[in-house]
């Protein structure tokens, strides 16, 4: 089985029990005039996360592994976002308003979509959720179980929010989780550091953490 070295141990898997789960890789969060933008983040931060993650990519295809992707973003009537999430900070532009990439963060826009360099393949499944976690309200589970996943490689963004929450929700269903720290990415330099910290603190309280380079040389 191949092993990679990794922290705060090895993480050893199947590669037929193995999916590379691609996290929220969308304009909405990457590009400027979307979500992540509005809120008053510096979007450049997350793109230096694509070209690695563009080789992680073809290498698990290449490896044969399943790759799921998921984006995050809302029904066009927004009745799947709770006032809650909507009416949260003082952003420049809400979700469901108007922006140069589409409305924000609504499904089926251009700004909810994936960035061209990692896009889905045909057969690839792509998961909508409309909440942080992968998990929630989602089919995810239900997927996973299908096609005998058992062990995730986590990848996307941001590291603290989106990511951080699906391997917590993951770690509560059974999974071992492997999160790869070039290819997760945050509009924080210090939640980068201290997101990739905790998942493998305590023994791996919530899985391992290492470069990809390490994970594609046993691929
Ligand atoms: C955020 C995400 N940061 N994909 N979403 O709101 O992490």
């Amino acid at each position: 089985m191949p092993t990679v070295d990794a922290s705060p141990y090895s993480f050893t898997f199947e590669p037929e029990s193995t999916a590379l789960l691609v996290i929220d890789m969308q304009r909405d969060f990457v590009e400027p005039g979307g979500f992540g933008e509005t809120l008053g983040n510096d979007v450049s931060k997350l793109q230096k996360v694509i070209p690695p993650l563009a080789r992680l990519l073809g290498a698990a295809r290449a490896a044969g592994l399943l790759v799921v992707h998921t984006r995050e973003g809302h029904l066009p009537d927004l009745s799947d976002c709770p006032p809650a999430k909507l009416n949260r900070g003082a952003p420049s532009m809400r979700i469901g308003d108007p922006g140069p990439k589409g409305r924000i963060l609504i499904r089926g826009e251009y700004g909810h979509d994936i960035v061209d360099d990692l896009k889905p393949l045909g057969d690839e499944p792509v998961v909508d959720k409309p909440g942080k976690g992968s998990f929630y309200a989602t089919n995810l589970g239900e997927l996973l179980a299908e096609k005998g996943v058992t062990s995730l490689v986590v990848t996307g963004v941001t590291t603290e929010v989106c990511v951080h929450t699906t391997v917590r929700e993951a770690n509560d269903r059974g999974f071992e989780c492997l999160v790869v720290s070039d290819c997760v990415g945050s509009y924080f330099d210090e939640f980068q550091e201290a997101g990739l910290a905790m998942i493998a603190a305590q023994g791996g309280i919530f899985g391992w953490v290492a470069p990809s380079e390490n994970l594609i040389e046993v691929l």
